[in-house]
């Protein structure tokens, strides 16, 4: 069994992706993010960053509890506990691993970043508005050429770099626009295709249905909400 600890963002979406898709145990510990619940000590115990997701593995190795943070990590451990999710072959298997690590460096960071200053941050920052977007767009079109030549980000087989990369790839249309999403016609079919897969439309509704138990970001407290973000009172510099 794991006990998975969870919220409805895009970071956590891979794990329920990869949880369905493994068919592996899981129970949902919601984590009230925008209510602040990620700082009392005892998240803080599972995950120094104070950030979902984690997992506690019930039966990690040597049989023994294990706790795992930062989401790119979780899906190896995921991939490595089951032998699913990452080819045999060793250069299929840092394929997709080289794959997934564009997500975790790249895809997440800049979208992160582009989202923060398009609908948190104050009016007057263009040049960060403009200085992520344009990197969102570079690396949708490194993604875009990369599956003009490769059925899946990892090559022939679905693997742990769509799992990571899908959760924004499918927010494109919402966070960009639609003219936007329609320069990626490659991407929106491989989000599609990646939807049509049962496991994947058990772990869209399952993130929906965390989203309805935690507070939203629209209804956060702006105390919390400056917290979260680090400004005001909590800015360090
Ligand atoms: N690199 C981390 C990022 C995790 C992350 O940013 N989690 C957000 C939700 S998507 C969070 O818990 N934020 C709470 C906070 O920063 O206080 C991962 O991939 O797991």
């Amino acid at each position: 069994m794991i006990d998975f600890y969870a919220m409805g963002s895009p970071n956590v979406v891979k794990i329920y992706l990869a949880l369905e898709e493994l068919g592996l145990p899981y129970t949902v510990h919601p984590v009230d993010v925008f209510g602040g619940k990620q700082f009392d000590e005892a998240f803080r115990k599972l995950n120094p960053l104070a950030k979902v997701p984690v997992i506690v593995d019930r039966d990690g190795p040597d049989g023994k509890p294990y706790t795992v943070f930062e989401s790119g990590a979780i899906l190896l451990y995921l991939a490595e506990k089951t032998g699913k999710l990452l080819p045999a072959d060793k250069a299929a298997r840092f394929d997709a691993i080289q794959w997934m690590m564009v997500q975790m460096t790249t895809v997440g960071p800049m979208f992160g970043q582009y989202v923060h200053f398009m609908r948190f941050a104050p009016k007057g920052n263009d040049y960060a508005l403009s200085r992520y977007l344009t990197q969102v767009h570079r690396v949708l079109e490194t993604i875009e050429a990369r599956l003009g030549k490769a059925h899946y980000l990892g090559g022939d087989e679905y693997s742990i770099a769509d799992i990571a990369t899908v959760p924004w790839a499918r927010a494109i249309p919402t966070l960009l626009g639609a003219p936007a999403a329609q320069k990626y016609p490659k991407i929106t079919a491989w989000v599609d295709k990646i939807a049509a897969r049962p496991a994947a439309a058990r772990a869209f509704a399952a993130a929906d249905e965390v989203r309805g138990k935690v507070t939203g970001f629209d209804k956060a407290a702006p105390d919390t909400l400056d917290r979260v973000f680090g400004r005001g009172q909590f800015a360090t510099a």
